[in-house]
């Protein structure tokens, strides 16, 4: 076999069919790192994937989502499904701080070659987190795994924009965490298809189900229409029925310390994928999928090439006088707007 060159694009995509882990982690790290290779391999790849289910499982801190996406994992190979893994840690400054949390807690899963999983914390441009995440899980895609579980720490707009990108999303509780109320400021409620009250071994689990029950029932939106009408790009599309298809957040019960409500839980997230399918939703969340990362990826860029036209001396001086309030931010921006693009 020749030698495989890391640093070529068309090595690096054709052993990653082939299976081999070192082209995997390689590929991730140029699109991570958004180095010169990342936009070709991402656009050579890009067409392979599509196949994979993807879970996202988010959640306040410490509620045991890394402990239950390890657990997960280990239900899907016990089904004979390949998993990817993306633990996204925003409150890292250190992805080997993130590597090595999540190496130990998820130790027992390291040498299945039906496993691969990726720690990140920063994108040290304008990318962003958000963006890295969904190119990770791309390529982890295009790689050919069955699902692909992302974790994020349910703490941020990023981070909810993250989960928001996966075809199933479980969010995580925990009892006695004050986490109702957290979740409902970060937003994560409305994303959620399945609830997840982990540490049910702990007093309070009750009462944490019966919150969540009541707040089911008090009548959230529909998350199509929150999305829809929330945050994407407005494209016209032929919606689904929403009436006719009702997807209810199940809220189970796990103790993922010891295995415990697993299999349910991976029943109900391929419960939900089959959900998905039948009812057309799977197609709408792909093409949502779509319009928030053409949405991400228009936003730096557009970004990106006003700050390539700008001065640093008229940034400065702009900063400077929005600071001293000589000009405030709506106007300051539209002056740049004005100076270096050509609206139509
Ligand atoms: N009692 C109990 N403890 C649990 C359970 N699941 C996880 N834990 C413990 O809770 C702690 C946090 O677990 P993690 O899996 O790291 O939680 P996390 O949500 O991934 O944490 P961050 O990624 O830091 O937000 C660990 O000490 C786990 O052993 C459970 O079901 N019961
Ligand atoms: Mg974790």
């Amino acid at each position: 076999m020749p030698e495989l060159d890391l640093n070529s694009s068309a090595d690096l995509v054709s052993a990653l069919a082939d299976g081999n882990r070192r082209a995997l982690a390689r590929t991730i790290s140029h699109v991570e790192n958004n180095t010169k290779l990342a936009q070709p391999l991402l656009t050579t790849l890009y067409p392979q994937a599509g196949h994979a289910h993807l879970v996202g499982i988010t959640g306040s801190p410490g509620t045991g989502k890394s402990t239950l996406v390890n657990q997960v994992a280990r239900e899907y190979r016990r089904r004979d499904l390949s998993v990817g893994i993306v633990a996204v840690d925003p409150t890292s400054p250190f992805s080997g701080g993130a590597l090595l949390g999540d190496r130990v807690r998820m130790r027992d899963l390291a040498g299945d070659p039906g496993i691969f999983i990726r720690s990140m914390a920063t994108r040290g441009n304008l990318g962003g987190l958000a963006q890295a995440g969904a190119d990770v899980v791309m390529v982890l895609d295009a790689a050919g795994f069955d699902r692909v579980i992302v974790e994020t720490v349910g703490v941020g707009q990023s981070e909810v924009e993250i989960a928001s990108t996966a075809h199933t999303t479980v969010v995580v509780e925990a009892p006695g965490f004050g986490d109702e109320v957290q979740a409902i400021k970060a937003g994560i409620l409305e994303i959620a298809d399945i609830f997840a009250v982990n540490k049910a071994d702990r007093e309070g689990v009750e009462r944490t189900v019966m919150v969540l029950q009541m707040m089911l029932n008090l009548g959230s939106p529909d998350r199509q229409q929150i999305m829809h009408h929330g945050r994407m790009l407005p494209v016209d599309w032929p919606e689904p029925d929403f009436d006719s298809h009702v997807w209810t957040p199940p809220i189970l019960e796990t103790i993922a310390t010891k295995n415990q409500g697993t299999e349910s839980l991976v029943d109900a997230i391929e419960e939900h994928q089959s959900y998905l399918k039948q009812s057309g939703h799977l197609e709408l969340r792909d093409r949502l999928r779509a319009a928030t990362e053409l949405r991400m990826i228009l936003r730096d860029a557009l970004l990106q090439r006003l700050l390539r036209q700008l001065s640093k001396e008229e940034l400065t001086s702009l900063v400077n006088a929005v600071a001293q309030r000589k000009i405030d931010p709506y106007s300051a921006v539209q002056k740049l707007l004005d100076a270096h693009t050509h609206s139509s």
